[in-house]
């Protein structure tokens, strides 16, 4: 074979094809206590209600049709999308020896999958009720692993009462997920999480691969056991930083800090990075650490801040994915000297992912460099 059917080092190489999520079959989750900590507070109400129900049906549709939209304008660009398969079995509960919840089955490809290299893994995951979506792309990894992809799935957490830290005031913390950043008085808590370490997990959008060094972040869906597991299932080939961002609630760093290319990164500006090493590392590169403009797209957050706006997807170095209303974005990047390529989007922000969330890199065109 000329090349893997799975390659895939970085976030701004070339891409050749690339997972789109899918909606359909999404339910709402059960305002868990964990949840707490990824769900605003504002709409606890809607949780408390329709937990366990699927969303109502406009919600996905238009979801599903800013998915679809995605997927044109990616084709346009040249690239080949791939979509996985739609579920129906998101609002059953599912019982294992430690737990039963109901599903949420999301679109958000990014959380579940990582690519490094030539191999595709399954993230374990934190959260009950998303235990099994990794079900909804094993049609499409069985068909890499025939063309030759490695697989793996990291070790399924139990997700016991034990991964949960059951004091942790999530009343007074999810009101920070809101915009994003922490005001002073919460600073003590930065560094206090959901889950404890009782165990290995993490949502795979908790890693950010430059390379030979990915960074990892520790966050309510990802313990230091996970970033462990990561580090040493690949070996030395590659370098697992953790990296510390300021922010009370983190979850995935692809609103926080994000690369366009080899030389710049996107910093989330009230989420700036608070690990010296890892500034060091970038500034020794000479690498241009960038700060844009707040997201301004008239959508409902209900897992997200309204950073979605920099959730945003190379399609190359110089082309960049953009969603359509988010105008301060958009200029900030052409005043980069970056072609924005435009989709209507912002229909999916209401299910927690913009489009770096929604799809996950099959294969860019390139090889494994280290950039620092
Ligand atoms: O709330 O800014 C969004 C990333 C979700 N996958 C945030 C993080």
């Amino acid at each position: 074979m000329d090349t893997f059917p799975v390659c895939s080092y970085n976030e701004w190489d070339p891409l050749e094809e690339i997972i789109v999520g899918t909606i359909d079959g999404v339910s709402v989750p059960v305002l868990t206590h964990d949840m707490k900590t990824f769900i605003r507070k504002e709409y606890w109400d809607f949780y408390r209600e329709h937990g366990g129900k699927p969303y109502p049906i406009d919600m996905v549709k238009k979801a599903a049709q800013a998915l679809d939209n995605l997927q044109h304008v990616l084709e346009a660009e040249g690239v080949t999308v791939r979509r996985p398969d739609s579920v129906g079995y998101a609002h059953h509960v599912f019982k294992t020896p430690y737990f039963a919840s109901t599903g949420f089955f999301n679109a958000d490809a990014r959380d579940v999958l990582l690519v490094v290299g030539d191999e595709i893994i399954e993230a374990p995951m934190a959260q009950r009720c998303r235990y099994f979506e990794f079900m909804r792309y094993r049609s499409l990894i069985q068909e890499y692993f025939n063309q030759g992809a490695r697989w793996t799935a990291a070790p399924k957490p139990k997700m016991c009462d034990d991964l949960y830290d059951w004091d942790y005031p999530e009343d007074d913390m999810s009101f920070f997920r809101g915009e994003g950043g922490v005001p002073d008085h919460v600073g003590p808590l930065n560094g206090r999480f959901i889950t404890t370490e009782s165990e290995p997990c993490f949502d795979a959008a908790d890693f950010t691969r430059f390379g030979r060094d990915i960074l990892a972040q520790r966050s309510h869906v990802t313990n230091d056991l996970g970033i462990q597991w990561m580090q040493r299932h690949l070996g030395s080939e590659y370098r697992v930083h953790t990296v510390k961002f300021r922010d009370p609630g983190p979850i995935h760093m692809d609103a926080t800090w994000v690369p366009i290319g080899e030389g710049r990164v996107l910093s989330c500006p009230p989420r700036p990075c608070l690990s010296p090493d890892i500034l060091e590392m970038f500034e020794k590169a000479r690498r241009e650490i960038l700060y844009p403009p707040p997201g301004v797209a008239d959508a409902e957050f209900h897992m997200s801040s309204r950073w979605l706006s920099m959730n945003i997807l190379m399609i190359d170095e110089e082309r960049v994915v953009v969603e359509r209303s988010e105008e301060p974005t958009i200029k900030f990047f052409k005043e980069l000297g970056l072609k924005t390529i435009l989709v209507d989007f912002k229909d999916h922000y209401v299910f927690g992912g913009g489009l770096h969330c929604a799809t996950c890199d099959i294969r860019r065109r390139g090889t494994l460099k280290s950039y620092f």
